[in-house]
């Protein structure tokens, strides 16, 4: 194993909390007839409700006070909490550290009480952490150092060797402040300039690298593909900015993000790979980008699969069928052109061969890629 880049630690503090109080937000805001863009998201994650409530009381002019706002939003808040999903890939983290007894701990501004009764919709989570700090345990929440600081106390380690995961700015100043290692897991989609003061950002909890930090690496990496429980998207093919073909010699069939909301955000973006049905057609091996392709920096997240067939003709306007079966890498910036184009031929090339592990390979027959003909014939 390559020599370790960063400071070895031995622990990890996560808080994987946020997204829900912008998910209750959204639903709330429609109320007093004002909605949410997703704008806001920067200004609330990593805040206590409290705070978070007082920004969106303002941000939208909401004729309310932030304690009425709070009050109201309580109960519709705790509703929600066994609707919450974790963050994309922190299952696979909790059970990864957990299996190898690396000690973990919670830490959120949210109440104990919350944090708890959250981690009990999941499955075993609860024996996952060695500890569990809420921000009514201290007396400033982050970006105070103090949580994290609680933390390493309970865990019977130092700060310097605690490794904290954060997706929020206030989590990362306060585990810098703690004196901690910090990998940042920004939510909110294009922020990843802002966290300079993390140790390192990543797009997603599935791009961690635990080794970097002295920890066990993880195994389920099978030739250069991560394998995910197959995920399914379709939908007509419609145009895009017409730079596939014509920019990178690379046609892409995009679908429309729209309608795949709850999809995408349990799924974060990046590069990934799978079978693609065409109903007239017939079955394709597939490698796509979801994402905001960086290089271009697009102002809408695309969906683009890149069908690994020669085609004789376009095929906008037909009902493609996706299946989707593991993970490749994160959507990045690079320096040319050439060498965006050559990645994604190296992800075709590393796509085409796994997909005939039979892992991947069995998902070909999946009934779902060619049933768009009989539940159309099914409409009447
Ligand atoms: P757009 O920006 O409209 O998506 P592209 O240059 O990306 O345009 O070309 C995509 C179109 O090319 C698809 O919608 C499809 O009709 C056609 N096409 C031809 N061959 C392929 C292929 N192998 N994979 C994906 N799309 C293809
Ligand atoms: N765009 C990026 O900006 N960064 C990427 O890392 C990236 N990876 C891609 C990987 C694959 C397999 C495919 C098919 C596309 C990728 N793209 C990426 C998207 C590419 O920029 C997009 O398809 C074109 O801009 C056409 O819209
Ligand atoms: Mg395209």
């Amino acid at each position: 194993m390559a020599k370790p880049l960063k400071k070895l630690v031995s622990c990890v503090i996560l808080d994987l909390d946020d997204g829900v109080v912008s998910e209750v937000l959204k639903g709330f805001l429609a109320k007093y007839g004002k909605q949410w863009d997703g704008r806001e998201a920067q200004r609330i994650v990593g805040k206590t409700p409290l705070e978070a409530a007082a920004a969106v009381v303002e941000e939208y002019g909401l004729p309310c006070g932030k304690e009425e706002f709070l009050a109201e939003l309580h109960p519709v808040f705790y509703a929600q909490l066994c609707n919450i999903k974790p963050l994309p890939g922190a299952s696979r983290l909790l059970k990864h550290l957990s299996g190898h007894g690396v000690p973990m701990a919670l830490a959120s501004n949210s109440p104990r009480g919350s944090i708890e009764s959250k981690i009990s919709y999941h499955q075993g989570w609860k024996d996952y952490f060695s500890a569990i700090v809420g921000g009514d345990e201290v007396t400033a929440g982050k970006p105070s150092p103090e949580i994290f600081l609680e933390a390493a106390k309970r865990l019977n380690r130092e700060p310097s060797s605690c490794l904290v995961i954060e997706d929020s700015m206030p989590g990362v100043t306060a585990g810098k402040a703690a004196g901690m290692e910090v990998v940042a897991v920004p939510s909110v989609p294009k922020q990843a300039h802002l966290y300079t003061s993390a140790d390192e950002v990543i797009n997603s909890l599935l791009d961690l690298q635990p080794e970097k930090w002295g920890l066990p690496p993880f195994q389920d990496w099978i030739e250069g593909t991560l394998p995910t429980e197959p995920w399914y998207i379709s939908g007509p093919v419609i145009k895009g900015f017409g730079r596939g073909s014509k920019v990178l010699g690379i046609p892409t069939a995009n679908l429309s993000p729209k309608g795949h909301s709850s999809l995408l955000s349990e799924h974060p973006s990046g590069v990934y790979f799978g079978w693609a049905g065409l109903s007239t057609r017939g079955v394709y091996k597939m490698v796509m980008s979801i994402g905001w392709n960086p290089y271009f920096n697009n102002a809408e997240k695309t969906i683009e699969p890149w069908l690994l067939h020669e085609f004789t003709e376009d095929f906008y306007g037909e009902e493609l069928r996706l299946v989707i079966v593991g993970y490749l890498r994160p959507e990045v910036n690079f320096p040319s052109l050439e060498s965006l184009i050559a990645k994604i031929h190296e992800d075709k090339r590393i796509a085409e061969r796994a997909l005939d592990l039979p892992l991947y390979s069995k998902h070909k027959d999946d009934p779902y890629l060619s049933s768009s003909l009989h539940s159309e014939s099914n409409h009447s």
